[in-house]
């Protein structure tokens, strides 16, 4: 038996054990607190990456379009973001309002900006100029500031309070002061993807949309502007500039220099069309000026997608004469605010006169369609083909990818940049030649000139189009080598689970990534110089444009002439058994929708 002091001792013992645990579960609740802060931070993280995606890719489930998911390839969603700033000629002349603030705000409104995943790889000098263009904002407690659903024109950042943020009536997260706010919708053109209510008072700073695009895109513009003023200048030197020691100097001559920001000229429009070739052009249209949509027979389908389906029909009149309609919901097309892009397709698409780019012979619209009547190709996609190949050859490759150096040439010759590489928009004609198919995203930007349209597929947008810097058609050339890396292996260099993993590996550029052994020494030299991260640097953008291309060592000896004027053997020949012959592409059911309603009341579109 123990004596009172061993008991005592022991009770000791225990209230100390008791003390230790207390202090352990203390501590673990804490740990279980800052976990489950954690958890909440980046659920509301993935929310709102999956806010500003799911638009996007929404669709492309639906329409099994994207990835590899499991074993199962399917074909992959293009992104576009229109900005809405001031007229891009007069963006360098807008003077952005300022409001004057206290050191401590403008220092507060920064951190905001640098601790925001959307927002923290703005230049520092964009940075500065939003804050200075915010003006104060205040709210009372239990307002909604943002709702749910609706068109946003404002970004903010909290200075004092706390707010609620909900989606579809589910709490996300409170936030305090030093934070970003709002930004989505004006980001990614998308309409507000939460709820935003006062808990208390709140003060807040406000940008609206026009002021911040305007900063984001004239950044790149005044840099450019000014060098172009440079470049104006007359021959004489306008002051003398003497060593005052041995000094070493790096030289730059004048042709270079320019043709590195982008030429002053369209020096390279060359013109591609003779007079014959017009003339065949005109006598072509004027058939085709005569036709009627009921002059032609639906035979079958060749593709399906969010925005309708792609029809092989036939002339009634002369039955082995077949095209290619593609038929567009009106609908879908206001839906997703795509009536610029397709005026811009209709109008690039019917002036390419290429034999690397598909013919678009005409259009015609009825109340709820628009058509498309463009040359068939019945070789099948190019996306088929490597699906079912897993992967091509050097030389394979090499024939398709000089099929798209020719279609970038004779577009970018023009000012125009294509902007959605990608073996789904490559389509091989009944020799096996390939052609550019697609132009929603294509556009005339002349020459020297930028644009910043966030738009392309995930995987093949280049760094500049991501960081909002303004792109060119050093972009096309960009994925040019993403193209070339896909043929070559099946995969794309640049891919994560969702678009904006896919950027952030993107952005850590080419030379973090392993190439495979069945990529050719050669070829993986050119894929690096066509993904320099820094366009000015990329081959096809430098001096000597697309020649630096063809002439690189990968395409030693390969027969352009040939290509050209298509004498060349093709590496795949496809069995195309008639005009009629859909066998090269896949099967789809026939059109189970309900047609959509009539849809000339209150706007149509210009087509
Ligand atoms: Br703060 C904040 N957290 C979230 C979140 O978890 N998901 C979403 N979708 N939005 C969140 N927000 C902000 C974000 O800045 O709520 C804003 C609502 O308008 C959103 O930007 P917005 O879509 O323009």
């Amino acid at each position: 038996m123990g004596t009172l002091r061993d008991l005592q001792y022991a009770l000791q013992e225990k209230i100390e054990e008791l003390r230790q645990r207390d202090a352990l579960i203390d501590e673990l609740e804490l740990e279980l607190d800052q976990k489950d802060e954690l958890i909440q931070k980046l659920q509301n993280e993935l929310d709102k990456y999956r806010s500003v995606i799911r638009p996007a890719t929404q669709q492309a489930q639906q329409q099994s379009a994207g990835t590899l998911q499991g074993e199962q390839r399917t074909k992959r969603q293009a992104i576009s973001a229109e900005p809405t700033a001031f007229d891009i000629q007069d963006l360098s002349h807008v003077t952005l309002p300022f409001y004057p603030k206290s050191p401590q705000s403008k220092e507060l409104i920064k951190e905001a900006i640098l601790d925001n995943d959307f927002m923290k790889n703005l230049e520092l000098s964009q940075i500065q100029e939003i804050v200075d263009c915010m003006y104060p904002v205040e709210y009372g407690k239990d307002s909604c500031i943002i709702k749910e659903g609706d068109v946003g024109s404002l970004v903010y950042v909290m200075e004092d309070g706390k707010v609620e943020v909900t989606k579809e009536g589910v709490k996300l997260c409170t936030m305090g002061p030093g934070k970003v706010f709002g930004e989505l919708a004006i980001l990614y053109n998308c309409t507000r993807t939460a709820t935003v209510k006062t808990l208390v008072n709140v003060k807040l700073w406000a940008i609206d949309r026009q002021c911040f695009q305007t900063i984001m895109m004239r950044t790149g513009l005044i840099k450019h502007t000014e060098y172009m003023e440079f470049l104006k200048r007359e021959d004489v030197r306008t002051a003398n500039v003497i060593a005052a020691e041995a000094v070493t100097c790096l030289v730059i001559d004048r042709d270079s220099f320019k043709h590195l920001i982008g030429g002053l000229d369209d020096v390279s429009n060359k013109a591609y069309e003779d007079a014959e070739a017009k003339a065949k052009y005109e006598a072509e249209a004027a058939f085709f000026a005569n036709l009627k949509l009921s002059d032609f027979n639906i035979i079958d389908t060749l593709g399906v997608g969010g925005f309708g389906r792609v029809e092989l029909v036939q002339l009634k009149s002369e039955e082995s004469k077949t095209f290619a309609m593609k038929i567009l919901k009106k609908r879908h097309i206001v839906d997703t605010r795509q009536q610029e892009h397709i005026r811009s397709e209709k109008q690039i698409m019917q002036s390419a006169h290429s034999d690397f780019i598909v013919r678009l012979y005409r259009t015609f619209k009825d109340s709820k369609y628009l058509y498309m009547l463009m040359e068939a190709c019945l070789g099948g996609e190019l996306w088929t083909i490597l699906r079912d190949r897993g992967s091509f050859e050097d030389s394979t490759t090499r024939f398709y990818t000089a099929c798209v150096v020719e279609a970038f040439a004779y577009l970018h010759s023009k000012g125009i940049i294509y902007r959605d590489l990608k073996p789904e928009n490559l389509i091989l004609d009944h020799r096996g030649y390939a052609k550019l198919v697609d132009f929603g995203f294509a556009k005339k930007i002349g020459f020297g000139k930028k644009t910043w349209t966030f738009c392309g597929t995930p995987e093949y947008v280049a760094p500049e189009i991501i960081l909002n810097k303004g792109h060119d058609i050093s972009a096309d050339y960009w994925s040019l080598g993403i193209l070339m890396y896909e043929l070559l292996t099946g995969s794309p260099p640049f891919s994560g689970p969702d678009p904006m993993k896919t950027y952030n590996i993107i952005l850590r550029g080419i030379d973090m990534i392993e190439f495979p052994k069945k990529i050719a020494k050669n070829a993986a030299n050119l894929i690096k110089k066509l993904c320099r991260d820094n366009p000015s640097e990329r081959l096809g953008n430098l001096k000597n444009g697309v020649k630096d291309i063809q002439k690189h060592k990968w395409f030693e000896g390969f027969n352009w002439e040939g290509l050209r004027k298509g004498t060349l053997t093709p590496p795949i020949i496809p069995s195309v058994a008639s005009p009629t012959d859909t066998s090269n592409f896949d099967s789809f059911p026939e059109d189970s929708d309900e047609p959509p309603p009539d849809d000339n009341s209150g706007w149509d579109i210009d087509f």
